[in-house]
């Protein structure tokens, strides 16, 4: 009897209408290009996505806001431009947390509506205030921003500390063994990817070579919690393993679940059972893991008899980069593989192979299986999935997030976005998709520009250059001396969304 109260009385918090939502999964890759799975043209066979594809919705033009992590990550989460607010960029081991607790974000708009919601996976978004207390509460976090579960790789898997954190805290941290995390090296003889780089079992080519983990020196120095500490190759079944626990406990209400693996970031280590797997090295085993956890998870949902019930969107977090650090075989390997399939540049540019990725919208019975051509972007998530479990966003916030439910969902004559403003790591450098025309604005050169083909290297000396992506989609021909007036009109129009400080009109 005290259970069915108890049950009753849970049930009770759930607005009634919360029953007919569906769940909503959003499967977030790092670094995974355009070209990178098997159906939009990667020679690595995806068979899991490919089958996603066939069942739903693949955009070819699918867009996350950045091309680098965290202000992606930031973007999706808020429904806000990162560009917006100061520090959005790729957070260090020690950034506090940089969603404030307060923030409209897409885990607080579904939780309004009744949902269960949760992040497994990497965030990147960093804890505490003013910095991580690695051995006590780590607040704010996920859990005070909308999330009501969490367990995940806080930084990214390069930099420093190898811990799981779930809820407030560093998850299996022994007390007596505390966690230290600092910018300098701990004592003298503390091993490092350079006084210790012999012993390595992936060698670094630049930057990585502080704290050696698991045979592969990070971004960072810490020592302890040897307890909590990860293996790399476990990750991906981390992920998986928590996620299938958390979506059966959870079948019964509404939820969201933001799967954010760290596949395919460096150091690209997979498990053994998929190392050699794809022919093209570390960087290809990655990617047939991360199929695998695509998979696993369509598996859950079918068990459960959620496929039905369940909107699932797979995309990633920026384009692809080669060489981001280890020598990992990911140019020897390459062979005819193109990461970012047709388009120009990749992870840290805003040429549309920074921005433009994978996008795949499923819904079994509600949407039907095609290829959409309309402009999408994770920084509608928050606006377009509040619609569809009848949320607006408060009028202050998720500033930059539109209604393109209907496109999302593949309906036939349904717009996506008229314009897009893409981002790099926030150096002031943009890009503007409008309609059939980029406008790609250079004000800093240099790391933002990073390459994934040889061709990258020549770059633009304008500030403002034009193509016509119709004709011209990987972005080689400058048609601004042709096109004066367009130049002009969109940049006006960059200058107009940074200035009005939304684009996202109140209602
Ligand atoms: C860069 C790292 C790169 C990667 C990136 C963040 C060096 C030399 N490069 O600073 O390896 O970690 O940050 O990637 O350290 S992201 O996908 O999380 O944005
Ligand atoms: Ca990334």
């Amino acid at each position: 009897m005290k259970l069915l109260t108890t049950l009753l009385a849970l049930l009770a918090l759930i607005p009634a209408h919360a029953a007919d939502k569906p769940n909503i999964i959003v499967i977030m890759a790092d670094d995974l290009g355009y070209g990178d799975v098997s159906c939009y043209g990667g020679k690595v066979p995806t068979p899991a996505i490919d089958q996603l594809a066939r069942e739903g919705v693949r955009f070819t033009s699918g867009y996350c806001s950045a091309s680098t992590c965290t202000p992606t990550r930031f973007s999706l989460l808020t429904g806000t431009y990162a560009f917006r607010q100061k520090d959005t960029g790729i957070a260090p081991p020690n950034g506090p947390a940089i969603i404030k607790p307060g923030t409209e974000t897409l885990p607080g708009i579904l939780k309004r509506a009744g949902y269960a919601t949760a992040v497994i996976g990497k965030w990147h978004l960093g804890l505490g205030d003013p910095e991580p207390d690695w051995n006590g509460e780590l607040k704010p976090g996920p859990l005070d921003i909308g999330f009501d579960h969490c367990l995940l790789l806080p930084t990214t898997n390069d930099r420093v500390p190898q811990v799981f954190v779930e809820g407030r805290r560093v998850k299996n941290l022994d007390p007596a063994d505390p966690i230290w995390v600092g910018n300098k090296k701990p004592s003298e003889d503390h091993p490092t990817g350079i006084t210790h780089r012999d012993t390595l079992k992936m060698d670094w080519s630049h930057g990585h070579n502080q704290t050696i983990h698991n045979g592969i020196s990070r971004i960072g120095f810490y020592t302890g919690g040897m307890k909590a500490r990860f293996r790399d190759e476990d990750l991906a079944d981390a992920w998986v393993n928590e996620s299938n626990r958390w979506i059966e406990a959870n079948k019964e209400r509404p939820f969201f679940l933001y799967f954010a693996s760290q596949d395919i970031h460096v150091p690209r280590i997979a498990h053994e059972r998929f190392q050699g797997k794809s022919g093209h090295g570390p960087r290809g085993d990655c990617i047939v893991q991360f199929d695998w956890s695509v998979g696993e998870l369509m598996k859950t949902l079918d068990r459960l008899g959620l496929a039905e019930k369940t909107l699932v969107v797979v995309c990633s977090d920026n384009g692809p980069v080669l060489d981001d650090g280890y020598k990992d075989e990911a140019v020897s390997k390459l062979g005819d593989h193109q990461p970012a399939g047709p388009f120009r540049g990749g992870k840290y540019s805003v040429w549309e192979g920074g921005t433009r990725t994978p996008f795949i919208t499923r819904w079994k019975g509600t949407i039907a299986p095609g290829v959409s051509d309309e402009v999408v972007c994770t920084v509608d998530f928050a606006k377009s999935f509040g619609a569809l479990a009848g949320q607006t966003p408060v009028a202050n916030g998720s500033l930059d997030s539109l209604d393109i439910l209907d496109a999302l969902l593949g309906k036939p004559g349904a717009k996506g976005r008229d314009h897009l403003l893409q981002q790099d790591n926030g150096s002031g450098n943009y890009g503007l998709r409008a309609g059939d025309w980029k406008l790609v604005r250079l004000e800093k050169r240099g790391k933002s520009e990073a390459r994934v083909s040889k061709d990258d290297r020549q770059l633009p000396a304008a500030k403002h250059t034009l193509y016509k992506l119709t004709d011209d989609p990987g972005e080689r021909t400058d048609v601004s001396a042709a096109h004066p007036e367009v130049v002009e009109r969109l940049s006006a129009q960059i200058d107009k969304i940074v200035k009005d400080g939304r684009s996202r009109v109140a209602k």
